[in-house]
């Protein structure tokens, strides 16, 4: 059937997803491509640019020489600065990043708090008011006993600064802690003017759910996200976590085995067809770098052929060695 002018402008506009790629370039190379969304660099020697699409994370590369991550769109892209706050925008899609200093607004708590509502404040006044990802990097998370632990502190922030934010329901989310300057906090997401569908996973308690002894405020993300066109999921930071618990500690190969099957279980749930494959990029955040190796040799034996950046990186529960998020195309 023909359709209508008036169903075509009433349908959903199309937005296949950002094509995200590590890559061994010069920022200025990615940068001048056409439909440049966003492009990270990892680590203190890492190359930086006042270009409001660059962002360089505080979590150290396990690889050498690191990669760039590159997002890119099928559009032209604007991007622009507001205070602390870098963003870009094409194709229906928004990149946004705040990097910010936690003496300037009074501790990790306050400064999620700030950070959530700066968040909110900008996506308020964006076509694009559907947060589908978002990534959460802070100093010595771990530190600090009980409800005072520092990322129970930033949960708290977090959910402070969000207030109605994420009533539709949450992102994606990963947050992780690195181990630069420790007043540093970096937040960055990915926002569609399309909704995504969000996707938990039966094997783990929802977020949202855990119980109190994880904190007064419950994380609050999604387990995945299926982005506009279903062509891509988005990943959050997982696991060995089996229902709300933590499984295996002190045994790095066990937890990578769990966060695998998690990982298969996110995947069926999601009705997509099990594996990863070379064209969707992980992270493997590793706490001691000792482990770096073995964990390089477990991904390289189970999952051959897919892209994983290995970063020195803190999972926010003390006992858990590995986590892993990424992006897994259709
Ligand atoms: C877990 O399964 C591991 O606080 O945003 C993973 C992803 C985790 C996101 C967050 C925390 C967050 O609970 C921790």
């Amino acid at each position: 059937m023909v359709k209508s002018c008036e169903d075509m402008l009433n349908a959903p506009a199309f937005r296949p997803a950002p094509r995200v790629s590590y890559r061994h370039v010069d920022a200025d190379v990615a940068l001048s491509e056409a439909g440049t969304l966003a492009v990270f660099s990892f680590g203190a020697g890492a190359e930086s640019s006042d270009d409001p699409r660059c962002l360089r994370v505080d979590l150290e590369c396990f690889d050498a020489p690191a990669p760039l991550e590159i997002w890119q769109v099928d559009a032209a892209v604007d991007h622009g600065s507001e205070g602390a706050l870098h963003w870009s925008a094409g194709a229906g899609w928004l990149f946004a990043a705040l990097t910010l200093d936690e003496r300037e607004h009074g501790g990790i708590r306050d400064t999620a708090a700030w950070a959530y509502r700066q968040l909110r404040d900008f996506i308020g006044r964006r076509n694009e008011r559907h947060v589908l990802r978002i990534w959460n990097y802070l100093g010595a998370i771990n530190r600090g006993e009980d409800d005072a632990e520092r990322y129970k502190q930033f949960c708290d922030g977090r959910a402070a600064g969000a207030g109605d934010f994420f009533a539709d329901g949450f992102p994606a989310a990963t947050a992780i802690g690195h181990h630069a300057a420790e007043h540093r906090l970096q937040i960055y997401l990915l926002a569609c003017d399309q909704p995504g569908q969000r996707v938990e996973n039966p094997r783990q308690v929802s977020s949202w759910h855990y119980p109190r002894q994880y904190g007064r405020t419950s994380p609050g993300f999604a387990r995945a996200m299926a982005l506009p066109e279903r062509d891509v999921l988005a990943i959050s930071g997982t696991a060995a976590v089996v229902g709300h618990a933590s499984a295996h500690r002190d045994d790095l190969d066990a937890q990578l085995e769990e966060t695998l099957t998690n990982l298969e279980a996110l995947l069926r749930h999601a009705d997509m067809a099990a594996g990863f494959d070379t064209h969707s990029p992980l992270k493997a955040y590793v706490r001691h770098p000792a482990d770096a190796p073995r964990v390089r040799e477990f991904l390289r034996q189970r999952l051959p052929g897919v892209p994983v950046l290995q970063l020195h990186g803190d999972v926010c529960r003390s006992e858990l060695l590995i986590e892993l998020d990424g992006w897994r195309y259709a």
